[in-house]
C-alpha cells in the first residue's frame, strides 16, 4: 500500500542545484553520477566546494552505504544485521510504537535528530509526524543556540552582521572560530580585506591553522575569555576609547558597567586568562582606535559552562566602541536566523497536529541521562536520523549504557551503519544530498539554495520526508499534511518566495539591510531599545545583570583538578570531516588514520611520555587509549583530541566524547564539552 505514498520528487537532468553540478551517465539502466563539481555561478561559493564535498561521490557509492532496511541479529552494539523489506520494517516499527503508546503513552517515544544534511524539509518535515504522535521532543541545542541565547541578552536579537561585510573591515577579530578550517569560504573575503590593510587577530586556546595565518595570535586559557573581555572594557573606559556619544544614545547601564569593570585591571585578568597584561592593553587599544572593527565568532567558545555569558559579554564590546555604525563593524556570527526569516516554521512543522497536548521537552546533550534516568514515562523507543549521538554527544559512555538497554526499541534512518546505528533494532536506508529535493538555508551566507536531485535514490533509500510519510501510513494516520509531497511542503514553508524561480535560478538571497548595517540607526530589539550592558531579563533568569566571569565547576581551579590536572579539548580538526561524518571514508583523515592526543613537551616530559607512544587519557567518565603527539599548538595544562573519529578508529572502541562533560551551559542549552578534566598516563 505504499505506492500512493511515493511522494518523493524525481531526479531530473535539466535543473540546477545550488552549489554543484553533477555529471550523470544515463546510458545504462540506472543513471550513475560520474563527477561532482562546484557551480562557478554561485554568488558565494563561486565554484569551490570544500575538500570533503569534492569527494562526495565516494560517499554516495561507498561499499558501506545502507541500501535497504536492516534488522539487528546480534547483540546491541555489535553491528550484525539482516536485510528485511520496507513492509516488514514499517510493520515492526508501527506495531512496537503502538504497543509502547498503549502501555506508557506517546511520550515514551523520542525522536533524536540534528542537522543531518542541514536542509529545510529534511530537518522540518519529520516534525509533523512527531507532532501527530505526541512524542517527547528533543531540544536541538548542541550547536549554536547558546551563542544566540547569549547575544540576545545584550542586543535583543540573534541577528548579527553578514560575514561578507567583513570585506569592509579594518580590524578583524576571529574570536573562538577556526575560520580556515571550518568556514573556509569566508577566508577569501578576509584576505581581500587584508589586502586593503585590515589586520587579523585570532583568539583561541589552540594555535590552529587560522591562528597561524593571523597577524596576531592571542592564546587565552579555555573558558576564561570573559575575564579578558572585562579587562578590555576596563582599558577602553579608562583610556577614553569608548564612543561616548553612541554609548549615551544607544546603550543601557554604562555607568554600572564602568564601575563593575573598574576592578578588572589587565593584571587581574592576566592571572585568570593566561594572556599578558600588555597584550590585553594592546588588544583594547587596537579595538578602540581601528575602524571599522568586526568580531567574528561561531560556536567553539559555547562549549563551556559559562558559554552563554561568553557571548552575552562579547556582544557588549561593539557597543562600547560604537562599531555598529560603521559598514563592516559589529559582531558576525551564524546568519541562519536571517535565512530563517523567510521560512514559515508552523507551515513546515505543523504544531497544530499536537492539538492541546503539551509535549515533554528534553535536551539533546543529556542523552545518557535521558535514556537511563528519565521516568514517567521512561523512554521506551528512540528514532534517530541525521545525527550520530554515539560520536557527537558528550559523555558517550553514559549514552552507551542507555543504548544497551534491552527494553529500548531503537530505529535509525541513516546512510551508513554509524556507531549509533550499531545499537539499532531497525536501520532504514537514507538518501544523500544528490538523491532528494530540498532547500538549503545557510548559516554562513545569505543565499537560500535549491537542491535538485541528480540521481534517483540509491538502492531502497528514501529521504527524510519520505520515511515519515511511510511511517505515518504504517501507523494508520490519515491527516493529509503528513502526506504532502515535497514540492507542496516546500511551497507552503516559503510563503514569500517564488519556488519556481528559486528552482530555475538555484538560489535566492534572503532579506538583509541594503546598506549592510543591521543596526546603523542604533535601535535594538531589547526591552529598552538599547544595547543592554545591564539586563533585567538576565536577572529574571537568575543570572547576573552585568557581564560576569564565573569559572567552570569542572575547571583548573576546582577540587577535581587535584586528580585530573589537565583540561581536554576535542575540537574540529580535519578539512575532510563534517563533525562525525566522512571520518569512516577512506582518505578523509589525510595522512592520519585515527585520533591522537596533542600535549605540550612539558606535560609529556613530566609524565614520561614520548612522541608517538600510546597513552591512556582518563577521568571518572572513561579511559581512552590514543597515541600521543607532542605539539606546541597547546599550552601547558591543556591537551586536545582532534574530534570526529568513530569507535572503530580507537583501539579500545571508545571515542573522544567518552571523556567529555555533559553539564549544560548556564543558559541556552548547550553542553560544556571543553570543561573536561583528565589525567594522562604512559601505558
Ligand atoms: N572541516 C570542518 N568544517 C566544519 C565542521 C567540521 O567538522 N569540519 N563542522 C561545521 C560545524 S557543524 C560548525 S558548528 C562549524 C563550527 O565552526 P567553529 O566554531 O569555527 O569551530 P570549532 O572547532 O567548534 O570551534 C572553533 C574554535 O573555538 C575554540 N575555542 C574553544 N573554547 C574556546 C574558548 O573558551 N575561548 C576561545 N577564544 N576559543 C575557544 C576552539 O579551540 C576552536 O579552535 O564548523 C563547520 N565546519
Ligand atoms: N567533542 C565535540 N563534540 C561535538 C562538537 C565538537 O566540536 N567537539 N561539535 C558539535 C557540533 S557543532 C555539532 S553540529 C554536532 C554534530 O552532530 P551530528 O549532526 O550528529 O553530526 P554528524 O556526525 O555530521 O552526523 C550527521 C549524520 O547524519 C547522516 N545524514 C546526512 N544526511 C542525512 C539525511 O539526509 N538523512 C538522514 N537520515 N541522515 C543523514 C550522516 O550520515 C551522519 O551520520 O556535534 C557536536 N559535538
Ligand atoms: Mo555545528
Amino acid at each position: 500500500g505504499r505506492r500512493r505514498l511515493s511522494a518523493q520528487y524525481p531526479a531530473s537532468s535539466d535543473a540546477p542545484a545550488t552549489h554543484w553540478h553533477v555529471t550523470v551517465d544515463r546510458s545504462g539502466p540506472v543513471p550513475v553520477a560520474l563527477q561532482m563539481r562546484g557551480n562557478p555561478d554561485h554568488p558565494y561559493s563561486k565554484g569551490e566546494l570544500c575538500p570533503k564535498v569534492n569527494k562526495f561521490l565516494d560517499r554516495v557509492y561507498s561499499d558501506e552505504r545502507v541500501l535497504h532496511p536492516l534488522r539487528r541479529v546480534g547483540p546491541k552494539g555489535e553491528g550484525r544485521f539482516e536485510q528485511i523489506s520496507w513492509d516488514e520494517a514499517l510493520a515492526e516499527i508501527a506495531s512496537r510504537f503502538h504497543e509502547i503508546i498503549e502501555r506508557d503513552g506517546a511520550e515514551a517515544i523520542m525522536p533524536y535528530s540534528d542537522a543531518g544534511n542541514q536542509s529545510l524539509l529534511a530537518m522540518g518535515f519529520p516534525e509533523r509526524f512527531w507532532n501527530r504522535l505526541g512524542a517527547t521532543r528533543v531540544q536541538r541545542s548542541i550547536c549554536g543556540p547558546t551563542v544566540g541565547a547569549g547575544v540576545k541578552m545584550t542586543i535583543g536579537t540573534t541577528k548579527c552582521l553578514d560575514p561578507q561585510e567583513i570585506r569592509h573591515s579594518k580590524l578583524i577579530i576571529l574570536w573562538g572560530t577556526n575560520t580556515k578550517l571550518t568556514n573556509r569560504h569566508l577566508w577569501p573575503t578576509i584576505e581581500q580585506a587584508r589586502a586593503d590593510g585590515a589586520k587579523v587577530v585570532v583568539l583561541d586556546p589552540i594555535r590552529t591553522t587560522t591562528a597561524e595565518a593571523a597577524d596576531w595570535f592571542i592564546q587565552p586559557l579555555p573558558g576564561t575569555d570573559i575575564a579578558l573581555m572585562l579587562a578590555v572594557m576596563h582599558v577602553l573606559i579608562r583610556d577614553g576609547l569608548t564612543d561616548k556619544q553612541w554609548v549615551a544614545d544607544h546603550t543601557l547601564g554604562f555607568d554600572e558597567l564602568a564601575l563593575h569593570v573598574d576592578e578588572w585591571t589587565p593584571e587581574r585578568a592576566a592571572a585568570t586568562c593566561g594572556v599578558a597584561a600588555a597584550d590585553i592593553e594592546r588588544l583594547a587599544e587596537m579595538y578602540g582606535t581601528i575602524r571599522p572593527a568586526v568580531i567574528r565568532t561561531l560556536i567553539g567558545a559555547e562549549h563551556h559552562e559559562n558559554g552563554a555569558m561568553f557571548f552575552r559579554t562579547l556582544a557588549c564590546l561593539p557597543a562600547l566602541v560604537g562599531a555598529w555604525q560603521d559598514r563592516g563593524g559589529g559582531l558576525a556570527r551564524s546568519v541562519g536566523v536571517w535565512s530563517g526569516s523567510v521560512v514559515d516554521g508552523s507551515a513546515l512543522e505543523r504544531p497544530d497536529l499536537l492539538g492541546d497536548r503539551q509535549p515533554r521537552w528534553v535536551n539533546m546533550s543529556r542523552l545518557g541521562e535521558i535514556l537511563t534516568e528519565t521516568a514517567n514515562p521512561p523512554i521506551r523507543a528512540m528514532m534517530v536520523w541525521g545525527c550520530n549521538p554515539m560520536v557527537i554527544a558528550p559523555n558517550t559512555e553514559k549514552i552507551r549504557v542507555g543504548m544497551l538497554r534491552d527494553d529500548l526499541f531503537t530505529v535509525v534512518h541513516e546512510q551508513f551503519v554509524t556507531d549509533t546505528a550499531r545499537y539499532a533494532d531497525i536501520v532504514l536506508p537514507a538518501t544523500t544530498q544528490i538523491e532528494a529535493v530540498d532547500v538549503v538555508p545557510s548559516w554562513g551566507h545569505l543565499w537560500l539554495g535549491w537542491n535538485e536531485p541528480a540521481i534517483e535514490p540509491c538502492g531502497q533509500s528514501v529521504s527524510n520526508s519520505e520515511v515519515f510519510r511511510r511511517l505515518a501510513h504504517a501507523m494508520g494516520y490519515t491527516e493529509p499534511e503528513l502526506f504532502d509531497d515535497d514540492i507542496t511542503a516546500i511551497r507552503d514553508s516559503l510563503p514569500g518566495i517564488d519556488v519556481d524561480e528559486l528552482r530555475r535560478v538555484g538560489w535566492h538571497r534572503v532579506p538583509y539591510p541594503d546598506d549592510g548595517r543591521p543596526y546603523g540607526d542604533g535601535v535594538f530589539p531589547t526591552a529598552s531599545g538599547r544595547v543592554e550592558f545591564v539586563s533585567e531579563a538576565l536577572v529574571a533568569m537568575g543570572q547576573p545583570a552585568l557581564p560576569t566571569f564565573v569559572p567552570p565547576g569542572e575547571g583548573p581551579g576546582s577540587l577535581l583538578a587535584e586528580r585530573y590536572p589537565l583540561q581536554l579539548m576535542t575540537p574540529k580538526h580535519h578539512t575532510r570531516f563534517l563533525n562525525g561524518s566522512y571520518s569512516h571514508l577512506p582518505g578523509h583523515g589525510g595522512r592520519e588514520s585515527g585520533p591522537f592526543l596533542e600535549l605540550c613537551a612539558t606535560d609529556a616530559a613530566s609524565r614520561g611520555i614520548v612522541d608517538g607512544q600510546s597513552v591512556r587519557v582518563f577521568n571518572d567518565r572513561a579511559s581512552v587509549e590514543v597515541p600521543a603527539r607532542i605539539s606546541d599548538r597547546v599550552r601547558p595544562g591543556l591537551v586536545s583530541i582532534p574530534w570526529g573519529w568513530w569507535s572503530r578508529h580507537h583501539p579500545d572502541g571508545m571515542v573522544a566524547n567518552s571523556l567529555t562533560n555533559d553539564t549544560l551551559t548556564e543558559w541556552g542549552g548547550g553542553a560544556a564539552f571543553y570543561d573536561t578534566l583528565v589525567e594522562v598516563s604512559a601505558r
